[in-house]
């Protein structure tokens, strides 16, 4: 089915069942490349269906679809001119693992760095409308990159002014390591109600039948009876700030989303569609251990085990280390931004679960919660890889440095890392202190 596959105008022409095997091959397909190349593996066998009923419900050349993080988006690339040039990933000269625009027109915006996507769909929205354009703008998030502040500004601004912007909760429970927090509470409360099914519904019927469905959608699904209710969860967060809440619905189920995403194009509001996947989905290891398949270094397939042992790096030693002095020390606690395993802190973790904190995808949280721990005595340690401390250079200046707090701040990951090389920003790393 990949080899008929081309770009997304031969997508739509296939059926459901089409779909699905091509689902099938797109992951037996990534997992051959990414165990050879390494690569994130795990966001993108969960988003094998949804891309697919995204991409074939809306028009990839005219709407905006803009990935979060965008780690997730090989099957984007894979559907978009870039079937070959996957093969390169991770290599010399080749293509970059997150979204380019300057690869492709269909990357509608360069990501990296979490939880941008719902601000900069928010712009794009309001310049159609300036503009009087006519086109949908989509912001695909991880409900781990909703963790981070800039994403909870921008539902704020979109949710009271009423713009018409899309988003995509793509909830598979998982921030690299497990998500946490307040807003994943809420999450699991809406994770709880049963999956909105409409294939094979009869709700499905009353909506088809109905022409220029999208101004009425609402009206007749508050008409319709159970089922069809489950699509609009009154007075929950997201409906209090200004968003219909759609869901939640299967991920992995490509006619209910595509359906679901038709029907959310024709609104002339903020939506927010909430979809449930499964991080690693179709390939054992990768469903079994998703964090350690989140970015991997090349595998073996039948056993899933790195072909190389990992040696021991910076932030092992640097975790291992604070280990013993968190043990003289009982003033030592450690802070990560949803960066647990990659800045060296699991053992940390593990023995000191009451001084140890992750505050979620929120570095400018994580430095001025250190400076309030740092304030009334406390030795709080916080690594963050370089490239995301730029996101908190106003913390560090403001909140810690001219107040001489004794945070000690640990720049994970500066200089070059190879593997990381075309990587969004993370080619420019560079020593903070
Ligand atoms: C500012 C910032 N901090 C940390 C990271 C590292 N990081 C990359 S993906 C990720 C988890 C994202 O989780 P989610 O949005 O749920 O996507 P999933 O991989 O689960 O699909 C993190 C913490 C980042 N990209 N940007």
């Amino acid at each position: 089915m990949l080899e008929r596959v081309n770009n997304t105008e031969d997508l739509k022409k296939l059926t459901i069942k089409e779909k699905e095997e091509l689902a099938k091959d797109l992951r037996k397909y990534m997992i051959e490349i990414v165990s050879k190349n390494g690569g994130h593996l795990a966001s993108n066998l969960g988003v094998v269906e949804l891309t697919l009923a995204l991409e074939s419900a809306f028009d990839v050349n005219k709407d905006k679809i803009i990935w979060d993080v965008g780690h997730q988006t090989y099957v984007h690339k894979i559907l978009n001119g870039r079937k070959e040039a996957i093969k390169t990933l991770r290599k010399l000269n080749g293509i970059a693992g997150f979204p380019k625009t300057k690869e492709s027109q269909t990357d509608c915006f360069d990501t990296g760095h979490s939880s941008t996507s719902v601000s900069a769909a928010m712009g794009m929205a309001k310049a159609r409308d300036i503009k009087k354009e006519n086109y949908s703008v989509v912001a695909v998030i991880g409900d781990g990159a909703l963790t981070g502040g800039m994403a909870l500004e921008a539902l704020n601004h979109i949710g009271s002014s009423g713009t018409d912007v899309i988003v995509v909760l793509n909830d598979n429970e998982m921030s690299i390591s497990k998500n946490i927090g307040g807003i994943n509470m809420l999450l699991s409360k809406l994770r709880a109600r049963r999956t909105y099914t409409i294939s094979n519904q009869s709700g499905r019927k009353v909506l088809d039948k109905i022409p220029g469905v999208g101004p009425f959608l609402i009206k007749c699904i508050r008409r319709a009876k159970q089922g069809i209710k489950q699509l609009i969860i009154p007075k929950m967060f997201f409906e209090d700030i200004g968003f219909k809440y759609l869901g939640p619905i299967d991920g992995h189920n490509i006619e209910d989303m595509e359906l679901i995403f038709k029907r959310a194009k024709e609104l002339d509001e903020p939506v927010l569609i909430h979809v449930l996947t499964k991080k690693g989905k179709g390939y054992e290891p990768a469903e079994k251990e998703p964090d350690k398949f989140h970015a991997t270094s090349p595998f073996d397939i039948d056993t899933g085990k790195p072909k190389k042992e990992k040696a021991k790096d910076y932030s092992k030693a640097f975790g291992d280390k604070l280990v013993q002095l968190a043990q003289k020390n009982k003033e030592i606690v450690a802070i990560t931004a949803s960066m647990k395993d990659g800045t060296g802190l699991t053992e940390f973790a593990k023995t000191y679960p009451e001084r140890f904190f992750d505050v979620g995808i929120a570095e400018q949280h994580a430095l001025t919660f250190a400076a309030g721990l740092a304030k009334e005595g406390m030795i709080p340690f916080v690594p963050i890889y370089s490239s995301f401390y730029q996101r908190a250079y106003d913390q560090v200046i403001h909140d810690i440095c001219i107040q001489k707090l004794p945070v000690i701040m640990c720049a994970d990951r500066s200089g070059i890392v190879g593997a990381d090389r075309r990587d969004s920003s993370r080619n420019f790393r560079f020593i903070l202190f």
